[in-house]
């Protein structure tokens, strides 16, 4: 197992749409291993693929607040299918837009069918923070931040914050 890097605002990786994956083998395993394992360390809650540069239909997801009782979910082309009338508000924050947060609304129970660990199909009900976890990764692998949900000039202001703090990064490291 390995910690990987975070990508983050405004690499143009997070935009490309994640590809299905055909068969979760080995090296798929192997993936879900290394994303648990980066998340577990940033901390977050959830975690895609794209998120560690590899833009595949990965996620994974521990809401559970009790370090000693990990509760890990693995999902492989996760689909809703369906999603409630009724919206929720969380304060959502994402590892690739490091210390920004927002309130967002969104559907407040949603169903997931998608591939375990060991490749098999599963359908879950999801309400609450589970269910906006859902539908803030599955957005990840559509290309989709939590920011495009807030209005333009917020979204810019966020946008330009993270751009500057790269840039002079970059000016130390060099
Ligand atoms: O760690 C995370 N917390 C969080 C809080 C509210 C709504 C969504 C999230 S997901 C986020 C980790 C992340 O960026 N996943 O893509
Ligand atoms: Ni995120």
């Amino acid at each position: 197992m390995a910690i990987k890097k975070i990508v983050t605002v405004p690499d143009s990786i997070l935009r490309k749409k994640s590809l299905v994956v055909e068969k979760v083998d080995k090296e798929i395993k192997n993936l879900m291993d290394d994303m648990l394992e980066t998340m577990y360390k940033a901390p977050g809650i959830g975690l895609a693929a794209v998120q560690i540069g590899i833009p595949k239909r990965i996620v994974v997801i521990d809401i559970s607040k009790d370090e000693n009782k990990k509760d890990p979910i693995y999902f492989v082309n996760p689909e809703l299918t369906w999603k409630s009338k009724e919206k929720a508000t969380y304060e959502e924050g994402c590892l690739s837009i490091p210390d920004q947060f927002a309130k967002i609304d969104r559907p407040e129970k949603c169903t997931v069918k998608f591939l375990d660990y060991n490749g098999n199909t599963k359908e879950m009900k999801a309400e609450g923070l589970l269910a906006t976890c859902i539908q803030h990764e599955i957005d990840h692998l559509n290309g989709i931040l939590f920011i495009d949900y807030l209005s333009k000039l917020k979204k810019d202001i966020i946008i330009k914050k993270l751009s500057k703090n790269k840039k002079e990064l970059e000016r130390i490291v060099v």
